[in-house]
């Protein structure tokens, strides 16, 4: 058995996991970061692909965004498609503000990259976590592997351990509150050898449906189509999945994306979830842990790093001299703000595009009105393009 002590034991090493013992790192504060999967899963796995502006700005800030500054996609506005015509909302115009496309998993290996090169200690396929005394001031993660145990000791333990995740089970009974809701439909997404064939996302509403069109590099597109909640991937064969692409997407003006090699095939659920509070005692929930958004807005990854980056500054001034404990205390209260916000967006963007199958006729033409809102008002674009490049953090 092996004993272990760390100021900071994190479970987790996704987005919110790493960037957290990152930026703890940087403050001279010391963490341990438990991770169930091998470091070649965690860094191939395809998710988000959005960073919004704050994110891009925190990833620099904080060092780890030279090749995203390099590589990364500036993307200054979408388009939003109707009856086969697409609607540009111009971000920078109305915003000042743009989006980045960069992978999820590129985020990830530039941030496992830099904490092992700075000596950090992650430890990826480490067993079954599970934590302990969290209302205490000692609390302690204990791995299990294959059969022998390790202990870490902690003074506080962070919770980044995505949805299924074991920490927040580890909240006592009625501690905490769930707000859900699930939808009547999921995506298929594919990954596809083929340089994109315009530059910015499309986001295509469509009686069969909606799609969406967006890419990861100059060589790679992302593409998804909306599907039944329970959608059996096997029964969607690479020419069944493009001929509903190009059906769905293709446009008046002959526009449709190019077509090309299918390098992966997936179905993402879309659900609306959020815990509250994010802590108790001494476990700090963070990211995925706590909250779901349906991925229409492109919330997720970035309200991951929103999360992390109250929990490292209020940690940083629990570790400062004077041990500040007044950010760590309002840190749920202080997240949850944001939270809200990005799930009112993620939801409305959800309700906005979709086709909600069996809906009374009225709502059907008033989802339609509000596009058309949307495309024609200067104002409502302006909403939209505001929570799509992200609020500012110090406005939580
Ligand atoms: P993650 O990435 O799920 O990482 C959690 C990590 O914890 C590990 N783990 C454990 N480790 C030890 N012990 C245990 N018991 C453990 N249980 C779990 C897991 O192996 C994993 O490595 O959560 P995190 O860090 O909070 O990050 C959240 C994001 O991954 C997520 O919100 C986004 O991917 C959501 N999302 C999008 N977000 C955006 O900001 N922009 C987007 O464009 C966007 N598109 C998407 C998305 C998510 C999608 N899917 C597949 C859900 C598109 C899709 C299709
Ligand atoms: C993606 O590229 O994976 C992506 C883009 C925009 C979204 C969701 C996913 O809203």
């Amino acid at each position: 058995m092996g004993r272990y002590t760390t100021q900071v034991g994190i479970v987790g090493a996704g987005p919110a996991g790493l960037m957290l013992s990152h930026l703890l790192h940087l403050k001279g504060i010391h963490s341990i970061v438990l991770e169930a999967r091998s470091r070649g899963y965690c860094e191939e796995r395809v998710r988000a692909g959005v960073l919004e502006h704050t994110s891009v700005q925190m990833l620099q800030d904080a060092g780890v965004g030279e090749r995203l500054t390099r590589e990364g996609l500036r993307h200054e506005g979408i388009e939003l498609g109707l009856n086969g015509i697409r609607h540009r909302i111009p971000f920078v115009e109305l915003t000042g503000k743009y989006v980045t496309v960069y992978g999820q998993q590129e985020v990830v290996k530039d941030l496992i990259e830099r904490r092992l090169a700075d000596g950090g200690d992650v430890r990826f396929e480490c067993g079954e976590v599970s934590v302990e005394a969290i209302s205490t001031d000692k609390p302690r993660i204990l791995v299990n592997r294959d059969g022998l145990n390790d202990e870490i000791h902690c003074e506080y333990i962070a919770g980044c351990d995505g949805f299924h995740g074991v920490c927040r089970s580890a909240f006592p009974d009625g501690a905490l509150a769930v707000y859900e809701r699930t939808y009547p439909f999921a995506w298929l997404g594919i990954l596809a050898e083929a340089a994109p064939s315009q530059e910015e996302l499309v986001y295509m509403h469509h009686p069969r449906g909606f799609a969406l069109y967006s890419m990861r590099s100059p060589r790679v597109t992302r593409l998804y189509l909306q599907c039944a909640p329970e959608e059996d991937v096997e029964k969607w064969s690479d020419d069944r999945v493009w001929s509903e692409l190009l059906t769905r997407l293709r446009c008046l003006d002959g526009w449709q994306p190019a077509e090309g090699r299918i390098l992966q095939k997936g179905v993402t659920g879309m659900r609306s979830f959020v815990t509250e509070p994010l802590q108790f005692g001494r476990l700090f929930l963070a990211g995925d842990a706590a909250h779901i958004v349906p991925p229409t807005g492109a919330k997720g990854m970035n309200l991951a790093f929103a999360d992390v980056h109250y929990l490292a500054e209020a940690f940083g001034d629990i570790y400062r001299r004077t041990g500040d404990a007044r950010r760590l205390m309002g840190y749920s209260e202080t997240c949850l703000r944001r939270i809200w916000k990005a799930q009112r967006f993620s939801w409305w963007m959800t309700s906005l595009l979709h086709r909600f199958e069996g809906e009374p006729a009225f709502d059907h033409k008033r989802q339609l009105a509000e596009l058309e809102y949307v495309m024609t008002s200067r104002a409502a674009a302006t909403s939209l393009a505001e929570n799509y490049v992200g609020l500012p953090l110090d406005e939580a």
